[in-house]
């Protein structure tokens, strides 16, 4: 039974950026989009950071507030964007003293704490490329990209350093700095404490000309195999941003937003720093954790007016406050300054689409992008009617495409062509065409992954859905084994390669187990090497080990021994066949496996987590 279509308010508080799709989607052009940003002056080029911090500096908006950061205490700071422009315009200084300049990487490994806006800001500035790295990987994910992403600059806390890079230090071989963010430096070698730098450094710079296509930004992301892929991204990207937020975010100026994903990630990127101060709202900016209590409390008193979280998130809401029980919680809060939700990263079920409507009193729109998109490519809009369950559509700019699958559930490529959809309802891969700012320009140092994401003049996507008779787009699931867990994209391959380095890992496979709340957990089968025991101690020590490793946004929460893992012929452990046991589902095709009837016969000793 499918869910009944949630109509467009008819008397919206603000009037919405999107009013008429058809007419928008008729009208639009990349060019004319980019007239909505400044440029250098003297047409020195396109910088981001001048976008978002400096022209509105210059222009009588000086005092306004860029950002509202809400400490672990509870403390309130607010940064202007004028303070903005002279802490990153420092920044900047403070990279070209040590050396570093155009193209150079410069790596955060920070929480959410307004130095990370500096930090991002004045690289950019500086036209060096910003690599965001999430706080909670352990030290071997950080290590792997610092080395991946040539780092030449780290910036950090003296705890992270600590914890999640001293150690290795000595092997990363093209750092050259590493700045410390607060107290510390002084009892680290080898690092320099930011602050004082900062305070030595002069607060106006002049940004050097920039390229539109100088690389910007370089996002981490997870395939089904092999080490991770730097998406790179361009100055230009801003165009991207600055419309998407305006189309799928209805972003006004005057609007106070919270993006609740951590800045390691592209969402916390794209959406928490670049996009609203492009736009120049208040940006809220929450150093702590997740808590019901808290993000109600930060909606009310921030007067948060859009808010743009994750599923996993508002199922973790909807968990405090059940649909059926009382509301008491959030209508403890004053939630009246708030008129649009939006989420990403994962399917939005329709039950949190209308949990949204009934405690919240506004819908929660469905966004869908990916790191290689850069920006948000299909939505729901402010000014449309929503279809709860569907993705929405394609923005103004952006064409999309289904694409008819092969034997190895990705879109089908034969002499470099692909055939596409036309038909509605049919599933297949999602598949973009080139063209938008925000494209990533391919996977740092890797051409063959590079090329591999594009075919017959499409960007594949990786996604499967389908397209109904009126555009709409639905989610079907991944083509590949990446999973996506409490909207954090995990590849089994950097889980699996972890395990091995344990003395008692012969061999391992992991797959996504759903999970009503996080979408999908990390599960690991794991062989285990003679000697070694099946028990739960093992178990224990298995968890521990690659919670330390990897942090606990990667690591896998269950682990099960199987000494029979699944083989196709080649050698390589059939994670789809993994899933489809773990779930009781079809088997499918097993014509690969290296030997179907004893694989089919075969028993997994599959504990319970103890
Ligand atoms: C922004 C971000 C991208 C993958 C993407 C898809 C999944 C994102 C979704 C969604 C269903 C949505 N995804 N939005 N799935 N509905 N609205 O999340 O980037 O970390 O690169 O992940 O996330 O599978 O391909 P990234």
């Amino acid at each position: 039974m499918p869910w009944a279509t949630i109509h467009k308010d008819p008397v919206p508080r603000t009037t919405p950026r999107l009013r008429d799709y058809d007419e928008e989607c008729a009208s639009f052009s990349w060019r004319a989009a980019r007239g909505m940003l400044q440029g250098l002056p003297g047409g020195r080029g396109l910088n981001i950071a001048h976008e978002a911090v400096d022209r509105h500096a210059a222009s009588g908006r000086a005092t306004a507030v860029a950002l509202r950061c809400v400490g672990r205490d509870d403390s309130v700071t607010s940064v202007t964007y004028g303070e903005l422009a002279r802490s990153s315009a420092r920044f900047a200084h403070v990279l070209r003293g040590l050396g570093i300049g155009h193209g150079d990487r410069v790596v955060t490994l920070l929480g959410r704490c307004p130095e990370l806006f500096t930090v991002v800001l004045g690289t950019l500035k500086n036209t060096s490329v910003l690599c965001p790295l999430f706080s909670a990987f352990g030290p071997d994910p950080v290590f792997q990209r610092m080395t991946l992403g040539d780092a030449q600059v780290l910036v950090t806390t003296a705890d992270l350093y600590r914890r999640k890079v001293a150690g290795r230090r000595g092997a990363l071989a093209a750092l050259r700095h590493v700045l410390i963010v607060g107290e510390g430096a002084d009892d680290l070698p080898g690092t320099l404490p930011l602050g004082a730098l900062m305070a030595d450094a002069a607060d106006t710079f002049t940004i050097p000309p920039t390229s539109p296509h100088d690389m910007a930004l370089l996002h981490f992301t997870s395939g089904t195999t092999g080490v991770p892929k730097g998406a790179v991204h361009v100055h230009d990207a801003a165009v991207a941003h600055y419309v998407s937020a305006s189309y799928a975010l209805d972003l006004h100026q005057d609007d106070v937003f919270w993006c609740t994903a951590d800045p390691g990630w592209v969402t916390g990127m794209s959406y928490g720093i670049v996009a609203p101060l492009l736009h120049g709202v208040t940006v809220v900016v929450d150093e702590g954790e997740y808590d019901a209590r808290r993000w109600y409390r930060i909606l009310a008193e921030q007067r948060v007016s859009v808010w743009y979280t994750a599923p996993t998130a508002l199922r973790m809401l909807m968990r405090t406050t059940p649909r059926t029980g009382p509301y008491d919680l959030p209508r403890s809060f004053d939630l009246s300054a708030l008129r649009f939700v939006a989420s990403v990263g994962e399917p939005l079920n329709p039950e949190a689409v209308v949990w949204g409507r009934d405690v919240l009193g506004l819908p929660v729109h469905d966004t869908w992008w990916q790191t290689e998109t850069g920006s948000i490519m299909i939505a729901n809009f402010a000014g449309c009617d929503i279809r709860p369950g569907s993705m929405g559509r394609p923005l103004p700019g952006v064409e999309a495409a289904v694409l008819r699958r092969g034997e190895d559930g990705r879109a089908e490529v034969a002499d470099g062509r692909v055939t596409v959809l036309t038909e509605p309802g049919v599933e297949g891969e999602l598949a973009l065409r080139p063209g938008w700012p925000s494209m990533f320009r391919g996977y740092l140092h890797d051409e063959p992954r590079s090329a591999a994401a594009f075919a017959g003049g499409w960007y594949l996507t990786g996604d499967l859905v389908r397209r109904d008779a009126n555009g709409w787009y639905w989610f079907v699931g991944r083509a590949d084994d990446v999973i996506k867990s409490a909207g954090h994209l995990v590849g089994p391959f950097e889980v699996e390669s972890a395990l091995m380095e344990h003395p008692a890992v012969a061999e391992s496979g992991v797959i996504g187990r759903p999970d009503p709340v996080a979408g999908n957990i990390v599960k690991a089968f794991v062989t285990l090497r003679p000697g070694f025991e099946a028990s739960s101690a093992t178990r224990r020590g298995l968890l521990a080990f690659a919670r330390r490793l990897l942090g606990p946004a990667v690591a896998p929460r269950e682990i099960a021994f199987d000494q029979h893992l699944p083989h196709t012929r080649s050698g390589k452990v059939m994670r789809r066949l993994l899933r489809a046991r773990e779930l009781g589902l079809p088997e499918g095709d097993v014509s690969t496996l290296e030997d179907a009837t004893s694989a089919v016969t075969s028993t997994m000793r599959t504990e319970q987590p103890a």
